[in-house]
């Protein structure tokens, strides 16, 4: 698996791009996530991306978290080539997924997320691209 994204909650794009167009030079892609209930900006940096997250919604989960953590460090996330496969492996090692089946992601992908109580308390969401 390789390192795909970093994602980080926040209040406000803008606001938190404006930080990161002070320490690097870059162009940002976006998109919203209408399942996830939640815009989304990814910032290039060394083959992955940082995802700013944004939530659209008070019953979005980015929403939740941050009512109840703050802004920050939200998840991490992997690249699998066949994200039912991957599912399918770890389930037999004991993992446990949030959704039965990958739900959509952003720009076509495919994502599903283990609990991050099960995983160091950092959630971990696998990720295929679409
Ligand atoms: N990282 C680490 N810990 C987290 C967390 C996170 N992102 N979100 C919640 N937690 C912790 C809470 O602090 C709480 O810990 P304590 O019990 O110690 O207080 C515990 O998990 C709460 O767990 P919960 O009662 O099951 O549920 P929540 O309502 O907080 O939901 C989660 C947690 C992971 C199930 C929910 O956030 C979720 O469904 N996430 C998946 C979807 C998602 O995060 N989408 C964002 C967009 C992703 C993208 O498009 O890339």
């Amino acid at each position: 698996m390789k390192l795909d994204h970093i994602g980080i909650a926040v209040k406000n794009i803008d606001e938190t791009l404006a930080i990161y167009k002070k320490l690097m030079q870059f162009q940002e892609k976006r998109t919203e996530v209408a399942t996830q209930k939640a815009k989304v900006a990814l910032i290039p940096v060394g083959g992955v991306s940082l995802e700013l997250l944004e939530p659209t919604s008070e019953d979005s989960a980015v929403w939740k978290f941050i009512a109840e953590r703050g802004e920050g460090l939200h998840h991490i996330a992997f690249e699998v080539e066949n994200v039912e496969a991957s599912m399918e492996e770890f389930k037999a090692k004991g993992f446990r997924f949030l959704y039965d089946k990958p739900a959509p992601g952003k720009f076509g992908s495919r994502v599903n997320f283990m609990h991050p109580k099960e995983t160091g308390r950092v959630l971990i969401e696998l990720t295929q691209h679409g």
